[in-house]
């Protein structure tokens, strides 16, 4: 049996379901040893990137109701979207160089459908316009004003995301005006989050101001398809934080996904892409964190980030936890 159906088999079904046995034959049977077998399922379930147990508990909420992963995940993000405390996300979120708050976000759904708005302004809740984007328009990327032009037409409203708090830390920034990646913001950057529902249907949904202070224009990974957020629907799926740039010259969202597909755990995936961003000839890896988040189809989860202090937070069988991810660089 091919890994695809096999995987495919496993995963059927809802809470609790045991990966059935009966009609294999002893080849099959005996390929299904060889197989990182997980024995029960335990679906729903959701995951993000840090310490968002609000967000994660919102999209438990919503899948309690019925309704699908695409669903979870929108309505995940959007609360730490809309949270003045949470400054690297929509609202309050940190500007670029000049005092612009910019925002990225993209979307997918059990049919590896996609949508995204990058760079666009005033607008606090990005997931949502870039489902619509996905949902209503003949594209999947709109960017900068086209993207705003779109979010008013459909009903958003233009409003000032750049609150007292952020604006005087970039003011304090900009008296160094010195430009360097932060590790970690505050324990919660950029969300990534991805859900099972309980037909076993995966979404992904990640969200961001990107980095702090950066130049006028910039967009980085986690609206972009295959690097900041990939979802293969029969194979798992798998979202990004940190330092964009590394994340797009590696496509690791799509890199984790192909590589859960060739029989990797999450976790082995999410180790091999961070690898492939240290073990560069010229990586300076020291100076900038990355960490991935995957699910694959059995709702098995993997977590891995370059330096400590990236965490994720699971809700899974009615618990929702915030969990510390091991790291590379243990020096
Ligand atoms: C970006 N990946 O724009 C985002 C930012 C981020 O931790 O995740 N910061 O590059």
């Amino acid at each position: 049996m091919k890994r695809r159906n096999f995987v495919k088999n496993a995963a059927l079904g809802s809470t609790g379901i045991l990966v059935g046995t009966s009609t294999l034959s002893c080849a099959e049977k005996s390929e299904k040893q060889q197989e990182k077998t997980v024995s029960k399922i335990s679906l729903p379930v959701v995951v993000a990137t840090w310490n968002v147990p609000n967000a994660t508990a919102k999209a438990w909420e919503v899948l309690q109701s019925g309704k699908s992963a695409l669903d979870a995940v929108e309505h995940g993000v959007m609360i730490e979207e809309a949270d003045p405390n949470n400054q690297s996300v929509g609202y309050a979120g940190l500007p670029d160089r000049d005092g612009h708050v910019t925002l990225d976000a993209c979307i997918m759904n059990k049919d590896g459908d996609y949508g995204a708005v990058l760079y666009m302004q005033d607008i606090k809740h990005p997931i949502a316009v870039a489902r619509k984007v996905m949902e209503d328009t003949p594209h999947v990327i709109l960017a900068g004003e086209g993207a705003k032009q779109f979010a008013l037409e459909s009903g958003f409203k233009a409003e000032d995301l750049l609150t007292e708090k952020s604006k005087k830390d970039w003011e304090a920034w900009k008296v160094k005006s010195e430009y360097k990646p932060i590790i970690n913001i505050e324990n919660h950057d950029t969300i990534g989050m991805l859900a099972i529902d309980s037909n076993g249907d995966i979404a992904g949904a990640c969200t961001t101001s990107g980095l702090a202070y950066k130049m006028a224009g910039r967009v980085g990974d986690s609206p972009i398809i295959g690097s900041g957020l990939f979802i293969d629907n029969e194979i798992g799926g798998a979202v990004a934080t940190g330092l964009g740039e590394e994340v797009l010259k590696t496509v690791g969202s799509f890199l984790i996904v192909e590589l859960m597909r060739q029989g990797r755990s999450p976790q082995e995936a999410c180790v091999e892409a961070i690898g492939r961003i240290v073990n560069k000839k010229a990586s300076n890896y020291k100076d900038f964190q990355v960490g991935y988040i995957a699910i694959n189809k059995q709702g098995e989860v993997g977590y891995y980030s370059i330096h400590s202090g990236f965490s994720m937070t699971q809700f899974q069988d009615g618990k929702n936890e915030n969990l510390a991810a091991d790291y590379f660089n243990k020096t």
